[in-house]
């Protein structure tokens, strides 16, 4: 089973938090590490928002673990996750170093979906580009980097409760690598039907586990990525990128086994590469 690694043995992300070291040999919970005792850490930056859980101390009772509760999903894609003695869930693959929610607005599983938009790279003469060494054509994707990090990544966000996935792709993609959040009602409509009809055409890439640096040993991120590819190159030609939102930046990246990203975007990456036979 894959190992979780970049939320473990760093700092917590925006604060001072230094996780509690856990080796690679004692990540799984049946693995015995008696000495482990993190900190507990919930940023106070959820406090008193919406989007996010009270803590549990107060209501525990209230939450309906694994299961639909009201329209928050708080079912795993990965697994019935377990729940401590304090009612706590559990990270279903194991310890991060550090207790609490972090950053995170759900205790358990927060709902992610991840838009890869790719076209093949090409020539001037409109010819796909084929890397001279692989002999396999390149593929490029949409990517922004990311306000909290500064990391480059897939223009993804958290799934809003109640929403159906195929929006949140499109929402999250046109926030993030559109900047719609700040366009006019005209402007918004051209896009929103571009995007629509290009985002009929998607592939579940992947469903389950990211290895999100907020994670904690209470509440972690799950995704589910779609790959929508322009094999014309025509249709995305026509968007006009803009970073928005949580985006700093953002722009057409070539994709090779090279690439730096965010959490765990360059696995997701790999396999819209294997779907497509393309370089890496
Ligand atoms: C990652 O965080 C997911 O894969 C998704 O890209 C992203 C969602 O969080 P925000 O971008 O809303 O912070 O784990
Ligand atoms: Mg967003
Ligand atoms: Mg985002």
């Amino acid at each position: 089973k894959f190992i979780h690694a970049k939320c473990r043995n760093n700092i917590y992300p925006l604060s001072n938090i230094q996780r509690s070291e856990v080796p690679d040999d004692k990540v799984i919970w049946n693995t015995n590490f008696p000495e482990y005792n993190p900190i507990n850490y919930t940023s106070k930056a959820l406090e008193g928002k919406p989007w996010a859980d009270p803590s549990i101390e107060n209501e525990s009772s209230m939450f309906k673990w694994n299961k639909l509760d009201g329209n928050v999903n708080r079912v795993s894609f990965i697994t019935n996750y377990c729940i401590d003695e304090h009612n706590y869930p559990i990270n279903p693959y194991g310890r991060t170093g550090i207790k609490g929610r972090g950053l995170l607005g759900r205790w358990g599983p927060n709902h992610a979906a991840d838009p890869v938009v790719t076209r093949w790279k090409r020539n001037q003469d409109n010819s796909i580009t084929v890397n001279e060494i692989t002999n396999k054509p390149i593929l490029q994707f949409v990517g922004i980097q990311r306000r909290d990090s500064g990391e480059w990544a897939i223009p993804g966000g958290m799934v809003d409760p109640g929403e159906k996935v195929t929006v949140t792709l499109r929402r999250e993609f046109m926030e993030e690598a559109m900047n719609t959040l700040e366009k006019s009602v005209e402007e918004l409509k051209i896009v929103e039907k571009t995007i629509e009809t290009f985002f009929r055409n998607g592939e579940e890439i992947y469903k389950g586990y990211v290895d999100d640096p907020r994670n904690t040993d209470n509440a972690w991120m799950e995704t589910i990525v779609f790959n929508f590819h322009d094999a014309s190159g025509k249709i995305v030609g026509n968007f006009n990128l803009q970073a928005g939102d949580d985006a700093t930046n953002v722009k057409w990246i070539d994709i090779d086994c090279n690439l730096i990203l965010y959490s765990s975007h360059k696995d997701f990456i790999q396999k819209i590469v294997q779907k497509h036979s393309s370089h890496w």
